[in-house]
């Protein structure tokens, strides 16, 4: 299964040229040099440059220091390896969430959430047509009753894509259409249902306890429901996209992260600093607008992609 998913490598490399040629030609620079306070307070502004965060930064550095002083003849490649496996060993570390499993007869639910914006409705579509590809049966629920353009833009994806859609008028409750998804879902044996949400802001706690209410009809119609909840946010935004997360994770536990818009940030480093904070997988990442712009996260391929060629 998900054999699709393991065509990563190359497209996590692709989409990390700007933070990884950045983080590259600067470390690479800084690690020629004798390692003396001025260049460990350079290293230092470098990292959080690529929004590594502060933990992370000190961690680094401290490595740094530990392995000159092992290694005092150390080349700047062994630096950048040295950075390299100790990213990937925070990558690697147990997450603190795991996904559910349905019932047998019933549909696996992900929901997906996020801020303006952030590219939910495009990344859920991404996602449909993956796990399409992999011998899916996906249903849609065109959760986001908001706007008219916001059902009509999910309408456009799911013939494109070629997956049902489930959805109702603007200005209708959310929760409504979720459980119209479920009960469909059950009944015609969909195997996975994908669940777009509204934009909110993270800071607007009325919005955020909608949320509340969609997962607690979810958990009504199947007490393991949902048993994903993604949220989607722009990589660009470095250490914000850190803080939303945390609020997010407050109102509806989330189970996963996707990174968007990889391709326009130098701050790809933001994956390692969400991860190291909140222990919360991140399970893609999208670099594009088109349909297939999105790889698994893959903790070695991406340190990899952030620190060497
Ligand atoms: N470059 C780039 N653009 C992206 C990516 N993902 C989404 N976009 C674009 O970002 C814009 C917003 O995407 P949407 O999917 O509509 O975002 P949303 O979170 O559903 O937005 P709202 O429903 O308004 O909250 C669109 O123009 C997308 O094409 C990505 O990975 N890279
Ligand atoms: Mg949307």
């Amino acid at each position: 299964m998900f054999s699709l998913f393991k065509t990563g490598f190359q497209k996590i490399k692709n989409a990390l040229t700007k933070t990884g040629s950045f983080l590259k030609k600067e470390l690479k620079a800084l690690f020629l040099k004798p390692l003396n306070v001025e260049t460990l307070e350079n290293l230092e502004k470098v990292l959080y440059e690529a929004d590594l965060g502060s933990t992370i930064v000190s961690d680094f550095i401290e490595r740094i220091q530990h392995f000159h002083k092992e290694d005092p003849k150390a080349s700047p490649e062994d630096y950048l390896k040295e950075l390299q496996k100790r990213s990937q060993e925070i990558l690697e570390e147990l997450p603190i969430v795991s996904s559910r499993t349905p019932p047998i007869g019933y549909s696996k639910l992900i929901i997906i959430v996020g801020v303006n914006g952030a590219g939910k409705t495009t990344t859920l579509a991404k996602l449909a047509n993956l796990y399409k590809s992999e011998g899916e049966k996906v249903l849609i629920a065109a959760g986001d009753t908001f706007r008219a353009a916001a059902i009509e833009q999910l309408e456009l994806w799911s013939q494109k894509i070629g997956v049902d859609l489930v959805k109702t008028q603007t200005g209708a409750d959310s929760s409504g259409v979720l459980y119209d998804a479920l009960m469909k879902g059950k009944a015609k044996d969909y195997s996975l249902i994908l669940c777009d949400t509204a934009g909110r802001l993270e800071s607007k706690t009325d919005l955020m306890r909608e949320l509340e209410k969609l997962t607690r009809i979810a958990h009504k119609f199947d007490e393991t429901a949902p048993h994903e909840t993604y949220l989607i946010v722009d990589a660009s935004l470095g250490q914000t996209a850190l803080e939303q997360a945390r609020i997010f994770h407050k109102f509806t536990p989330l189970t996963g992260i996707i990174l968007t818009k990889i391709d326009g940030s130098a701050k790809g480093g933001i994956a390692l600093s969400i991860y190291r904070e909140l222990k919360i997988p991140i399970k893609f990442i999208t670099f594009g607008e088109k349909i297939d712009d999105i790889a698994p996260f893959d903790p070695e391929a991406y340190t990899k992609a952030l620190f060497f060629d």
